[in-house]
């Protein structure tokens, strides 16, 4: 989790006026080169002001600067926005070698990703920053919400509902798909429903932009990479896509399963045979790569997800979590004052008697208490939070209880 952008930038005036005119003076300014993997030095600066603020200038402020000097529509909003904008456009211009830098480094990547030169000039003409992803990273449901509050915004009766007649309305390709590639029909709707409300809103957000804006805006170096190659990745989707743009989600997930460019690289697929897999407009092909996903990632074929279980005494928390030993459902039941819930999915726990389970209390001991199995887990490379795999599943219950 980076560290707030408001703590660490201070706001002296408003966008639109002079930096001469912020009367709160540095007091001292450092200055720091950090060699780039092509051997090209890039600066970071660090200055202190005399009420103890921070600022701290780099190429991402820079990219903060571009966007808001190239968009009068992100410079008129600047004043509801958070320090952030302001600070970096106070400080930085368009033409700052740091960012020609970065643009440099990326056309470099793509091109040795494999992108003609034609494509990767015309990803990085149109690439700006969206000072809004950065925010977005702070609020995600999954960090602020309890698991309870979680899961009623997540499956909701309304969606349960939709579901149902997506499932009904889809039953055909469900039923060859689940045949295909092993992965229950329930499951593909409500992760369909989960990520993209059933293809409903799949996102307009500026993929390559918002994937800039994460790559060169993070403190996090590890999650900045990830970003970095996932930029490089989009680009090679915009080739292959033939396309101008690429439109999806704030964090760079794209069409109706919500992949990141490089799961559509590698699991995208042509289901209605029409020669292109389209995520965006095709539910055959959204739907297919989804199941084609979750089967490349170790979906086991008549093995239980999760089962909500009670707790019949006390627990030794050691026990707890994804990372302890997993142990089938017996052991749990014998060594660990636990009972399963009597309700349709632990009769499927209950007939796992090879497979290990771990035991999940998201909202504590004294909240509701799961056992996850393997399938749980690749529900999570699909988004690497426990909460969702267990929307996930939820909302196929509730449709499967529908139709
Ligand atoms: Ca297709």
């Amino acid at each position: 989790m980076p560290t707030p952008l408001s703590t660490q930038l201070r706001l002296c005036t408003p966008i639109t006026s002079s930096p001469s005119k912020c009367s709160n003076k540095p007091i001292h300014r450092q200055r720091q080169v950090i060699e780039s993997e092509h051997g090209r030095d890039r600066s970071k600066e660090t200055w202190q002001y005399r009420d103890g603020n921070i600022l701290i200038k780099s190429a991402a402020w820079c990219l903060l600067s571009v966007a808001a000097w190239c968009c009068p529509r992100l410079s008129a909003r600047a004043a509801t926005l958070p320090q952030v904008e302001a600070a970096a456009t106070l400080e930085w211009g368009p033409q700052d070698e740091n960012w020609q830098l970065e643009l440099d480094t990326l056309r470099h990547d793509a091109m040795a990703a494999g992108v003609s030169p034609q494509t990767a000039d015309g990803a990085l003409e149109n690439i700006h920053l969206i000072p809004q992803v950065l925010e977005k990273t702070r609020t995600q449901p999954e960090r602020l919400l309890s698991a309870e509050d979680y899961l009623k915004r997540q499956v909701t009766p309304l969606r349960v509902r939709s579901g149902a007649e997506h499932y009904i309305k889809n039953r055909e390709l469900l039923r060859v798909l689940q045949q295909t590639y092993g992965v229950p029909d329930d499951v593909l709707v409500a992760t369909w429903g989960v990520e993209s409300n059933y293809g409903r809103y799949i996102g307009d957000w500026d993929t390559l932009s918002a994937l800039a804006t994460l790559a060169y805006g993070l403190e996090d170096a590890a999650r900045a990479a990830y970003f970095k190659r996932e930029l490089v990745n989009a680009i090679k989707v915009l080739e292959a896509a033939s396309s101008t743009a690429l439109r999806g989600s704030w964090a760079g997930a794209m069409g109706q399963c919500q992949f990141m460019p490089s799961a559509v690289l590698q699991y995208a697929v042509d289901f209605d045979g029409d020669g292109h897999a389209d995520i965006w407009s095709s539910t055959p092909d959204a739907l297919a790569s989804m199941a084609n996903f979750l089967k490349h990632k170790g979906w086991q074929e008549q093995e239980p997800i999760t089962c909500k279980v009670a707790l019949k005494g006390a627990i030794d928390e050691a026990v707890l979590g994804l990372k302890a030993p997993a142990l089938p459902v017996s052991e749990w039941i014998e060594g660990h004052n636990i009972e399963l819930a009597g309700d349709r999915a632990s009769n499927a726990c209950a007939l796992a008697t090879t497979v290990g389970a771990n035991l999940l209390a998201p909202d504590g001991l004294q909240g509701p208490c799961y056992l996850v199995f393997p399938n749980f887990k690749v529900l999570m490379k699909y988004n690497p939070s426990a909460l969702y795999a267990l929307s996930v599943t939820q909302l196929a219950e509730g449709v499967r209880s529908a139709t």
